[in-house]
């Protein structure tokens, strides 16, 4: 396993752990869920909706596949073997990524915007620098707007245990221009 998708790893499960407690529980996906739905004014209810899902559905694989000590909580230990076996939460982890890359383009034409890629970036906890170093890293247009495409795969990208040097490192530490 590369080094870089550990890291990775750890960001996310630091994020995922909303409410700040050290482990991963239901609560932390309703708060998440909650906080980039706020995050997306533009978007419809049937959006909104799924992106509540895919976070549901998150939990429950989460749960279902890491929590090896039966407690109904999943610490850090638990949650690093996510990228031992990523196969198992391709299906989840890309039902994520098309519901949130859906969030960012509420008009529906392949394309997100910087301030609206920067609000639901930052509803899930990522730092403004490490976000614009990531968007910049997905290759802007003139107009400074990406694929949501791109978006989509650099978020399965991002999971990948044999990737380094993806865009997805730059929401890794601190962000360097
Ligand atoms: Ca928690
Ligand atoms: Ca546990």
């Amino acid at each position: 396993m590369r080094e870089e998708a550990v890291n990775r790893v750890r960001v996310v499960f630091t994020l995922l752990d909303a409410n700040g407690n050290g482990v991963l529980e239901p609560v932390d996906f309703e708060l998440m869920a909650t906080r980039v739905v706020a995050a997306a004014p533009r978007s419809g209810e049937a959006e909104k909706d799924a992106l509540r899902a895919a976070f549901e559905r998150y939990w429950a694989v989460l749960a279902a596949e890491l929590d090896a000590n039966g407690d109904g909580r999943i610490d850090f230990d638990e949650y690093r073997s996510v990228v031992l076996d990523p196969g198992r939460f391709d299906a989840t982890i890309a039902e994520f990524a098309r519901a949130l890359t859906a969030l960012g383009d509420p008009d529906g034409v392949g394309r997100v915007d910087r301030p609206t890629f920067v609000a639901l970036m930052s509803a899930i906890g990522f730092e403004r620098a490490n976000i614009d170093a990531l968007f910049d890293a997905f290759g802007p247009s003139a107009d400074d707007r990406i694929e949501a495409a791109v978006w989509e795969e650099g978020i399965r990208d991002y999971y990948a245990p044999d990737k380094a040097g993806i865009p997805g490192d730059r929401l890794v530490g601190r962000a360097t221009a």
